[in-house]
């Protein structure tokens, strides 16, 4: 590779935290200033792994919970070869959701251990940033009211704030925590400038692998 790689920016969050909103704008802004970026979303329910997650979610059909953990896992697997041939060319992916969600809503289950979770996704490519919307469940409860998919009830959200707190304490990541309880604006403005910070640091360093 010659020139300069795109970084992998993920925002990660309870849900109703704003990520969509905040990842959609920072695309934006990241062409508006001369970045090459682009816009990811996991699950993506658009693949075949994708739609038997959609239909489990939107509660169409059931799976065993051990088994749509590894669905997760494979629909970002299968998209690998496309996130790093982005990259090499130059092109910073932002990514609304992860491998954290994944390790994060699972093991709000009974009889999961963050260990077991986080096996599947170990060695994806590793992101240069993950942005943590942070937003308590009293927050979250002022908010809109939840839809009618899987795990968008307030107890369920409380224990995956849990586990994403847990996460955080990984010194090998550059997790960054940024208060959603402010305005989309004020969110957005710190959301550009850690990302900005971390495409320049990204573009000299080779992709490393989550969790190794
Ligand atoms: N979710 C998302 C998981 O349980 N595991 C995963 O690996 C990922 C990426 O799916 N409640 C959950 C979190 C959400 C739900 O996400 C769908 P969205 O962003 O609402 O489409």
């Amino acid at each position: 590779m010659t020139g300069r790689r795109g970084a992998l920016i993920i925002l990660e969050g309870v849900d109703r935290a704003g990520k969509t909103t905040q990842s959609t704008k920072l695309v934006q802004a990241l062409q508006d200033r001369g970045h090459p970026a682009e816009m990811m979303k996991f699950p993506d329910r658009t693949t075949k792994i994708g739609q038997m997650i959609s239909s489990y979610l939107v509660k169409a059909t059931n799976l065993e919970d051990h088994t749509v953990h590894l669905l997760f896992s494979a629909n970002r697997w299968e998209l690998v070869p496309l996130m790093k041939e982005k990259l090499e060319k130059g092109i910073s992916l932002v990514v609304d959701r992860y491998a954290f969600s994944g390790v994060a809503f699972t093991s709000a289950k009974p009889g999961f251990t963050l260990e077991w979770c986080k096996s599947p996704d170990v060695g994806l490519p590793k992101p240069d940033l993950v942005l943590f919307l942070q937003l308590s469940p009293a927050e979250a409860a002022q908010r809109e009211t939840f839809g009618n998919e899987r795990y968008e009830r307030a107890d369920f959200q409380k224990t995956v704030l849990q586990r994403f707190n847990q996460l955080m304490t990984d010194p090998t990541l550059n997790w960054q925590v940024i208060d959603a309880a402010r305005t989309i604006e004020e969110l957005h403005k710190d959301i550009l400038r850690h990302s900005e910070v971390a495409i320049e640091q990204a573009a000299t360093q080779p992709l490393k692998e989550l969790w190794k």
